[in-house]
């Protein structure tokens, strides 16, 4: 028997490299699925930034602000899982877990809003698979967003796939109130009582905020309406 450091050393040597083969097998179709999600990502993206471009050129002012975009983590892929009770394969996660790729549109006005979501919705190479609308309907803490969940194709060297993406559109009052609310959400160690009280302050917030919403979109209109009538008054 040989029981040198160099038989050690090759022995760790071959057990690395068969896990490391192992690893690199199970991970290698997960990364693939992952990846036609940030293609869908950077598809749909694109779509609105045109949208935003003519928008712009059209009427001298752009209706969306910002863009964010996030593939999930794998920690809340895996939490999701097991609050849906979802089996853990990858062909269960692409049927039932619908925001894996998911973008967030923030419009200046909640007109913006309606009228990306419409435009992207008439796209012919778009499906809208759900809608929901939580700015006609607010959940009962306050919260105020459109979500679509959309069905986007990407076009790979040898096949052309469908993907599904998360639409959340809202205003920058909304994204400003939806952060600060989901930052408590997840501010586990604090006092029970004192995050009730926040909670009932944040839902009054989200009241202050969607009125703000309505007051900025009137005082834009008599802005656009008053610039119009000095065309008008200008070309007399
Ligand atoms: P993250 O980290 O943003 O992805 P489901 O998606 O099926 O689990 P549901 O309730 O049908 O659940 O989905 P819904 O209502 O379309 O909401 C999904 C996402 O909207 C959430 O994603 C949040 O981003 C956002 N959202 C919904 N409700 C609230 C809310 O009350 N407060 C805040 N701040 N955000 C909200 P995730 O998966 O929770 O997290």
């Amino acid at each position: 028997m040989d029981f040198s450091l160099d038989y050690f050393k090759k022995q760790v040597e071959r057990l690395e490299d068969n896990f490391l083969g192992k690893f690199h097998k199970r991970i290698e179709p997960i990364q693939k699925f992952m990846s036609y999600y940030k293609c869908a990502l950077m598809e749909i993206e694109t779509k609105f930034k045109v949208l935003d471009e003519e928008f712009s050129f059209l009427h001298e002012r752009n209706p969306i602000d910002n863009i964010k975009t996030r593939i999930k983590d794998f920690e809340s892929i895996r939490k999701k899982l097991r609050r849906k009770k979802i089996s853990p394969s990858i062909n269960s996660i692409e049927q039932n877990i619908h925001d894996i790729a998911g973008i967030r549109i923030i419009c200046p006005f909640i007109d913006d809003i309606y009228m990306l979501a419409d435009c992207l919705a008439a796209q012919d190479d778009i499906k809208v698979l759900e809608r929901k609308d939580y700015i006609a309907n607010p959940k009962e803490n306050g919260y105020r967003s459109l979500h679509l969940i959309v069905e986007i194709p990407i076009f790979l060297h040898n096949e052309k796939r469908l993907v599904k993406v998360e639409v959340q559109l809202r205003t920058i009052a909304m994204e400003f109130w939806a952060n600060l609310e989901h930052r408590l959400h997840y501010k586990k160690e604090m006092d029970e009582k004192i995050s009730k009280e926040l909670s009932v302050e944040l839902t009054d917030c989200a009241e202050v905020i969607a009125n703000l919403d309505i007051k900025m979109k009137n005082i834009h209109d008599r802005i656009e309406n008053k610039s119009t009538q000095n065309v008008q008054m200008k070309k007399n």
